[in-house]
């Protein structure tokens, strides 16, 4: 086998998605697409208050109108086991637990009719009384019950209150960010099928095999009667991470009915359903030196959770690994409001930090007079500042030297307001990125036959990144085969168990247990005694074996204590340039450059796709997207893509997009997570180029006409 090793560099070559052709062909089935024989719809009947409880529920006209089979609400459906807690630490209220409503949107019960007009007009006959409460929604409501963030984010080395008052130079600044909603275009959807106590749930998540585990605790059905499929969905952003109610809702109404039952959230409903970025805010307080060499970081956020909600997220745990500096602190808490559930959004808690922190930065950079990008070099982290192992890859360094060669950065004029283009205030500005290691076990099975094809089997999923082609460029590379010879089979918790697509970790867990995989079939390959040069599918011709199967197995995430080697997440560097109209206020970005060190790139066309998809990102983090609360209801006021404003076409500018650095020495494929590095130093980016254009710091996101004028 290892003499046909002739296929290199299929890894890495920016192959079209051997999924694309049945995707725009509407071949490939997204879970909306699933409709079972004797399907029946079912309607949410969601929370109109944000706080109190419920006083009376009225099924009756509900129950008579046409078509409808169920309702089921909190004093009439059968009761559900708690949910476990999921590989990020979060679990979830079980729905319909009891009388309480939390927030508004809040799923109380569920109707089930033949169609699913039939059910949506039912839901809204179902009559409900609330003895209402007013709800808390803000954090800095006194009411608001204020916690450490119960995953322990209290760090802190060396003297941070000795350093501040010592230092040269400080900054001292408060930084906040609205609540953003994911917004993948497909809406989540679940449906369900029962035969006796086996299920099969068709759902809209990034995590199969949690899915899998919560439903058979939930329902006390052994987990081989669940089997959670999702071969294609319509992206997540993170919202697939966690469990939600309405899966659970849909499952439970097909477990009563006997029958499949499917369910698709409406756009509005997605905005109280699947999560969304936490509202937070950052103190941050640097020290330095007069020439900019940081002395100390005091870090502190608060961010708005859901109440009884126990999402970790945290925002500050990235801080005391981004620069070599020998006093560091963090902190970090969480308010609980009347507010739907947070979730996970593109790299959670890490983007907030570096808005907070790499303006800071910038705001430093000012007070000394040292130009942004030399500011970071000084003080570079060389090695892993806790535990001071050398990275085991960190080109942090390039993406910052040949983002300001592509960009141009060099030579310009620092002072605010020194550059114009007509009635446009021109504004430069850069941050960088540093992106935590993340890994869990993963599991795949590979089978070979004698025709020379391969399938690779696990219940991973590709939410949209590429996870399809890249395990079959890897499986192509590692037998030595035509990528059109490999089968990818994921989306099925019938296959051998994968982690969630999230924290940037598939792709490499996936590699490392692809590349086990070949291992151990060279292994077993070679006690067929191959011929040199020989072929797999010659050898099991010669042997008269139809197919031969393997297990591999990864697991990096205990590895990084024993290793001499700091395992280490992605970095970035991202400079903007932007115009804003002095008039108007409003801000456009001109020009973005983005540069990635991803480890070994596995794909160089999906891997830029994440970097322009995280950019996109980033722009409407930094310029428009934001959740508005009704202050009565708690309802979300813009819950529309008519109101709350993403990126279009007008708003982005050609993306400069580049990939530098070396295999990574950590994860024995070479390749790095890279999903989500791609939105970490835009919105820095925009704000401090928006100071450079107008000479006002914009410390709140998303930066409106309304914080210009
Ligand atoms: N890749 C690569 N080389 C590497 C690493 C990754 O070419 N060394 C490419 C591959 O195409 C791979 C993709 O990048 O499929 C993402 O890999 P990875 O960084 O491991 O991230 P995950 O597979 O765990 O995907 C999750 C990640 C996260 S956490 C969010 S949030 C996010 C993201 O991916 N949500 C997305 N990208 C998204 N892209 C789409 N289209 N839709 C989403 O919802
Ligand atoms: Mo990503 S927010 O970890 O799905």
């Amino acid at each position: 086998m290892t003499a046909t090793l002739a296929k290199e560099n299929v890894i890495g070559r920016p192959l079209d998605r051997i999924d694309g052709r049945r995707k725009v062909a509407g071949a490939a089935p997204y879970p909306s697409d699933f409709d079972l024989p004797g399907q029946v719809h079912a309607a949410l009947i969601s929370s109109t208050v944000a706080a109190g409880r419920i006083t009376r529920i009225d099924r009756s006209r509900a129950e008579a109108a046409p078509g409808v089979l169920t309702v089921l609400t909190f004093d009439n459906a059968p009761t559900l086991v708690d949910p476990p807690q999921n590989a990020l630490g979060s679990t979830m209220r079980r729905p319909l637990k009891d009388d309480r409503i939390l927030h508004y949107g809040q799923h109380i019960g569920i109707v089930v009719a033949t169609t699913r007009a039939q059910a949506l007009d039912a839901a809204k006959l179902v009559e409900i009384e609330y003895a209402e409460e007013e709800p808390v929604l803000d954090m800095d409501d006194p009411r608001a019950a204020v916690e450490d963030n119960p995953f322990g984010m209290a760090s802190s080395r060396g003297d941070v209150p000795g350093a501040l008052a010592a230092s040269d130079v400080t900054v001292d600044e408060t930084y906040t960010i609205g609540a953003e909603a994911n917004s993948p275009m497909g809406l989540f959807t679940t449906v369900a099928s029962w035969q006796g106590d086996r299920v099969v749930v068709h759902d809209t998540t990034q995590s199969p095999s949690f899915l899998r585990t919560a439903l058979a605790v939930m329902f006390q059905v052994p987990e081989q009667n669940v089997r959670v499929l999702i071969p294609f969905l319509g992206g997540g952003f993170g919202a697939g991470l966690r469990l939600w109610s309405h899966t659970v809702l849909t499952t439970l109404a097909a477990r009563v009915l006997d029958r499949p039952v499917k369910l698709v959230l409406s756009r509005p409903q997605m905005f109280h359903s699947v999560g969304h970025r936490a509202a937070s805010r950052q103190r941050i307080q640097l020290g330095a030196d007069r020439e900019g060499r940081l002395t100390a970081i005091d870090h502190d956020a608060i961010a708005a959770n859901g109440l009884g909600d126990n999402l970790p997220s945290p925002i500050v745990a990235v801080t005391p690994t981004t620069y070599a500096c020998d006093n560091v602190a963090t902190h970090e808490r969480r308010a609980h409001l009347n507010i739907p559930y947070t979730g996970f959004m593109r790299a959670p808690g890490a983007v907030e930090a570096h808005f907070a922190l790499e303006s800071a930065l910038d705001e430093l950079a000012d007070r000394v007079g040292v130009d942004p990008v030399e500011l970071r070099l000084r003080n570079y982290a060389e090695v892993h500042p806790e535990s001071g192992k050398p990275w085991s890859s960190k080109a942090l360094r390039e993406c910052l030297e040949v983002g300001a060669e592509r960009f141009g950065w060099s030579g310009h004029d620092p002072t605010p307001r020194s550059a114009h283009d007509g009635d446009q205030l021109i504004g430069l500005g850069m941050a960088s990125a540093t992106f935590e290691f993340y890994a869990l076990p993963c599991t795949v099975r590979l089978v070979v036959d004698r025709r020379g094809n391969a399938v690779v089997r696990s219940a991973a999923t590709d939410i949209g990144t590429g996870t399809y082609t890249i395990t079959a460029q890897l499986t192509a590379e590692l037998l030595g085969i035509d990528v059109d010879r490999v089968r990818v089979e994921i989306g099925d918790t019938d296959q051998p168990p994968a982690p969630q697509s999230g924290g940037s970790g598939l792709a490499g867990a996936l590699a490392a247990a692809v590349q086990n995989a070949a291992g151990e079939l060279a292994e077993q390959l070679a006690r067929l005694d191959g011929r040199p040069g020989e072929s797999f599918a010659s050898l099991l011709d010669r042997h008269n074996l139809d197919e031969l199967a393997v297990t591999g197995y990864s697991d990096l995430s205990g590895a990084a204590e024993h290793s001499d080697v700091a395992p280490a997440g992605a970095f970035a560097a991202a400079f903007a340039e932007v115009g804003v109209d002095e008039d108007l206020g409003l801000v456009r970005l001109r020009r973005l450059v983005s540069v990635i060190d991803g480890g070994r790139v596995f794909n160089a066309k999906t891997a830029r796709s994440q970097a322009i998809g995280g950019a996109v990102m980033g722009i409407g983090m930094a310029l428009l997207e934001e959740m508005a609360y009704d202050p009565n209801t708690g309802r979300v006021a813009n819950g529309t893509f008519g109101d709350y404003l993403v990126p279009v076409n007008g708003d982005v500018p050609d993306l400069d997009i580049t990939f530098v650095g070396e295999p990574d020495t950590f994860n024995p494929t070479g390749g790095k997570g890279l999903g989500e590095i791609g939105i970490v130093s835009i919105a820095p980016a925009i704000a401090n180029a928006v100071h450079h254009a107008t000479g006002r710091r914009i410390r709140d996101l998303p930066i409106t006409l309304d914080k210009m004028l």
